[in-house]
């Protein structure tokens, strides 16, 4: 089954958006194999956000992450990677569609509430920056039945 990297930033956890962003996911059908509360050091951040170390909104983005604690997350289920994009909507909040997390929780690209990885291979190596393969629970959903043909 596939899997996804989410991660929400310091905004979202102390706006008290947490609940209401994994509820959207349970709901959704998807399965949460791992959890965690994290103040993020700033070799992981680098990292996360490699392609982005060169641009000028990088030192404002580590800042940012760094402000506080996030709640990291790995979901899975069928075609999660680009499900749980649709999700969160697009990375500029004026430009997320009502509906979707950031369209309806945020104003500033600067302050999106959340992350998700953008391809498969994205989600691998979020997953590896972030999590060690025992934080990882396999278990089977109650509803798996429900939720798939
Ligand atoms: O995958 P996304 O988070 O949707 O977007 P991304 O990988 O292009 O960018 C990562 C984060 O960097 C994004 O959530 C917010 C920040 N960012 C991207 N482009 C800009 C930006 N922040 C500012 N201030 N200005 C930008 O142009």
């Amino acid at each position: 089954m596939d899997r996804t990297f989410v991660m929400v930033k310091p905004d979202g956890v102390q706006r008290g958006l947490v609940g209401e962003i994994v509820s959207r996911f349970e709901s959704k059908g998807l399965k949460m194999v791992g959890a965690k509360l994290e103040r993020l050091p700033e070799e992981r951040i680098a990292d996360q956000y490699r392609e982005h170390l060169e641009k000028p909104f990088f030192p404002g983005l580590k800042q940012y992450i760094m402000s506080g604690p996030c709640f990291l997350m790995v979901w899975e289920g069928k075609n999660v990677v680009p499900i749980v994009r649709r999700i969160v909507g697009a990375t500029n909040p004026a430009e997320a569609e009502p509906g979707s997390i950031r369209g309806d929780y945020a104003l500033d690209i600067g302050r999106n509430v959340i992350h998700a990885s953008d391809s498969p291979e994205s989600a691998d190596r979020e997953i590896g920056i972030h999590f060690t393969p025992a934080e990882l629970v396999a278990y089977t959903r109650i509803d798996q039945g429900m939720l798939y043909e």
